[in-house]
């Protein structure tokens, strides 16, 4: 993969060519977005360039303090009127997506983008895109690896944090043999995964524990049990919309039987966000995309303003038209 290998060493060179980097992501922040943000952070500050980390996320989650870099994130504000010689935005394939940073963004051509979203929009002359790895964090992971900076605990454990998150510790079905080269290059510089672990994926709040046991016993079967519907009503995330419980999207296809999953919230009155979750065999990004939404085969999201009932029966009636297919096979 000649291409390839040219493409890394073009973007070590544009990290080595610029200063006054911005460097963002998605918002809603998640542990590959944060960890792939702070990897190119560490790397830029090692060769003593500027740089700062614009997510458009409000609060940041305290789960990630532990990581390198974690005070040097910084939450957009309306009006925020910064000047950036060069971007790197990562784990996003949308401008809509990045929200706010997106209005800091140099030209294109001082702009990277690495990801492994389907490519939507096309806002850097440099881009590292690929839909088969499992996390942006791997493909940094490729270009930290050819930069000639010498590994140290804190960068291995940006990397593992990152893959570890998006991979569902090792377990979704975008985890490749491609990870667990990379984890067993990282773990000897130091890294303990259990205790990365615990401090992502099991270091809940009680409250949210609550939260998420009342999403479980409110959960609803839909066409034969191959679909899972798991709704937080307004009233619930007024008390509680912290982001542990976005675990929710995650049980509401861990089901036998089940092959789509989603997990709904109303986050404002008659405002929803919906995540889903397939097993593999339909694609969830399809059935995202017809309600503007988009993400990967076997997790998306969307955003829609419309009343619970009515967007239940469309959801519904979306995945039924993928199923029959699902069936044939
Ligand atoms: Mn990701």
């Amino acid at each position: 993969m000649a291409d390839r290998e040219k493409l890394y060493a073009d973007i070590v060179q544009f990290l080595k060519n610029h200063d006054r980097y911005l460097i963002t992501a998605h918002m809603n922040a998640d542990g590959d977005a944060y960890a792939s943000c702070l990897a190119i952070a560490y790397l830029l500050h090692q060769w003593g360039k500027s740089f700062e980390i614009i997510l458009h996320d409000e609060r940041k989650e305290d789960k990630y303090a532990f990581l390198w870099g974690w005070q040097y994130v910084q939450s957009y504000r309306d009006g925020m009127n910064k000047q950036f010689a060069a971007a790197v935005v990562l784990d996003v394939p949308s401008l809509k997506r990045i929200g706010g940073p997106s209005s800091l963004l140099p030209q294109r051509e001082y702009c990277v983008k690495i990801d492994h979203h389907p490519l939507e929009d096309d806002f850097a002359a440099l881009q590292l895109v690929d839909v088969q790895a499992s996390s942006t964090s791997q493909l940094v992971y490729e270009v930290v690896s050819r930069s000639g900076i010498s590994w140290h605990l804190d960068i291995a454990t940006l990397l593992f944090t990152g893959i570890m998150y998006d991979t569902g510790r090792f377990s979704f079905s975008n985890t490749s043999a491609r990870d667990f080269e990379i984890a067993a290059r990282l773990v000897p510089f130091g890294i303990r995964p259990h205790e990365i672990a615990n401090r992502i994926f099991f270091n809940n709040s009680f409250d949210s524990m609550k939260v998420i046991g009342y999403g479980l016993a409110n959960m609803e079967a839909h066409l034969d049990g191959k679909v899972s519907i798991i709704f937080l009503p307004l009233e619930i995330m007024q008390q509680n919309n912290h982001s542990e419980i976005e675990e929710l999207a995650n049980y509401s296809v861990a089901i036998k039987g089940v092959e789509v999953g989603l997990f709904i919230r109303e986050v404002k009155p008659g405002y929803f966000k919906v995540s889903f979750r397939s097993k593999g065999r339909v694609n969830v990004n399809q059935v995202a995309k017809a309600f503007g939404g988009g993400g990967h085969e076997h997790a998306a999201g969307c955003r829609i303003q419309t009343n619970y009932s009515e967007l239940k029966q469309r959801l519904i009636e979306e995945i039924a038209r993928q199923l029959p297919e699902v069936d044939a096979r």
